[in-house]
């Protein structure tokens, strides 16, 4: 039928994001979920996936990637999840704030921005689309908490300004994360904080806040893509969970409106 056709055209591969990711853990169950097994799931990085989204966008190729949302190449290229009726990769989620335990009493001004911190897509959109033109991490945040006073006034309301303490943040190598970092680091930064962010793998990040090596990170996409971190961490307290920074993620396999199939059962043999 037209979707065996589809995966032979594919060449039986999904293009993937970072191994070790959470997405790319809930893409393997859905292999398993779905009897993918004649797909290969390549590893790459999101940059790699958009470079080839890109390419078989250009020739009208059939392709499937590891997406997400929020992500630019929704707003850049027409794109749709396939539906997931077994809930492989879950359901809508958000993307909650972790921290080490040991901040609100060493840090207790920043602690109350980190927890007070929360937007929507629309705003992380304007900072994505900066970090897509080019702009640096730290400036696109800079830029975009002077534009938005009135919404940074509220994360830091009643925080009074602090001499020059060290603040370390934690991210994933996602632009998503990119922007959420860089925001709060601006943030921090008018309150008085020197503030260093450190890009790492997903199990790295978890670990480095709870010890302390890091003292937050924006990263953790919840209920279901780093169920396994917030198992490890966070029911054990080793981490504190700050709740929601941002609503209604989702991550799936993605693929260009053109492709003429809806669900990841279209892509079983
Ligand atoms: N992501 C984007 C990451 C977090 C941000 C969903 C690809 C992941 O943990 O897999």
């Amino acid at each position: 039928d037209g979707s065996a056709d589809y995966n032979e055209a594919l060449g039986y591969n999904i293009v993937g994001i970072d191994a070790g990711s959470g997405t790319m853990a809930a893409a393997e169950d859905a292999i398993n979920d779905y009897d993918l097994d004649h797909f290969d799931l390549q590893s790459s990085s999101d940059a790699a996936m958009v470079q080839e989204l890109d390419s078989a966008i250009e020739n009208e190729e059939p392709i499937v990637v590891v997406g997400w949302t929020p992500h630019w190449k929704f707003n850049t290229y027409d794109l749709k999840f396939l539906d997931d009726p077994q809930e492989a990769f879950g359901d809508t989620e958000d993307i909650h704030t972790i921290a080490y335990p040991g901040l609100e009493e060493e840090h207790p001004e920043a602690f109350e921005v980190i927890d007070n911190f929360y937007w929507d897509e629309d705003d992380m959109g304007e900072v994505m689309e900066m970090l897509e033109d080019g702009v640096e991490p730290e400036e696109a945040g800079r830029t975009w908490v002077d534009d938005n006073e009135d919404q940074v006034s509220e994360w830091t309301e009643g925080v009074e300004e602090v001499d020059g303490e060290t603040i370390e943040l934690g991210t994933g190598a996602w632009e998503s994360e990119f922007a959420a970092t860089a925001v709060v680091q601006a943030v921090l930064e008018d309150i008085g904080y020197d503030v260093n962010s450190t890009t790492m793998e997903t199990a790295i990040l978890w670990e480095a806040v709870a010890d302390g090596e890091a003292h937050a990170h924006f990263t953790a996409w919840l209920p279901y893509t780093n169920d396994s971190q917030y198992e490890e961490f966070a029911e054990e307290d080793d981490v504190v969970d700050l709740g929601p920074n941002l609503e209604d993620a989702r991550i799936g396999f993605v693929v260009p409106e053109y492709m003429d199939i809806d669900s990841i059962e279209d892509l079983q043999e």
